[in-house]
């Protein structure tokens, strides 16, 4: 959502990861909550990340996004530097295939705590849900909008099993 203030970052550790992470985009355009989207790196720009979180909450932010793939430090490096929350998406770009971001994303040292989503495209959509949630505490629209999403998910669900049940039931 361009010329608003963005309520949500979403950080990647290289461009490569962004198209795991559009999922966040899109379902975050979904619920009408304003973005910003950054790539930096807990390894390649350490400075670049720890300037962005301990600024993050001056600058308006309410949830910060991190995906990143291999040994994926870019979500607890965030979560350093803030008391926002952190929301940590394993990304899967490496030769063991997004466990090894998995691990060093939810394997966080008590104090320092990072939400951590599933693997992937569907991790990416559960963060962008998950900051939903958390700002639509203070956001009325927002709240509504998770309550029709939910009603949407299962009446999609629903239909699917209609027409299964149909199709069975004609042969
Ligand atoms: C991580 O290393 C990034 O988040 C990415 O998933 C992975 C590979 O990065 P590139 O070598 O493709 O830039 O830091």
């Amino acid at each position: 959502m361009a010329n608003t203030q963005p309520k949500v970052g979403i950080l990647m550790g290289s461009d490569s990861d962004l198209d795991v992470m559009r999922e966040a985009e899109r379902r975050l355009d979904f619920f009408g909550i304003a973005f910003e989207t950054r790539i930096m790196s807990a390894h390649r720009t350490p400075d670049i990340a720890a300037k962005y979180s301990a600024t993050a909450e001056k600058r308006g932010l309410e949830v910060i996004i991190c995906g990143a793939g291999a040994a994926a430090h870019l979500a607890g490096a965030i979560a350093a530097n803030t008391t926002l929350p952190v929301i940590g998406v394993p990304i899967d770009s490496s030769g063991l295939k997004g466990l090894d971001a998995l691990l060093a994303t939810v394997q966080m040292p008590a104090g320092i705590p990072v939400a951590t989503m599933a693997i992937g495209k569907a991790g990416a959509a559960n963060a962008a849900i998950f900051a939903a949630q958390i700002v639509g505490r203070k956001d009325a629209d927002v709240a509504a909008k998770l309550v029709q999403f939910k009603k949407e998910m299962a009446a999609n669900v629903v239909e699917r099993d209609r027409k299964l049940q149909s199709e069975r039931n004609q042969s």
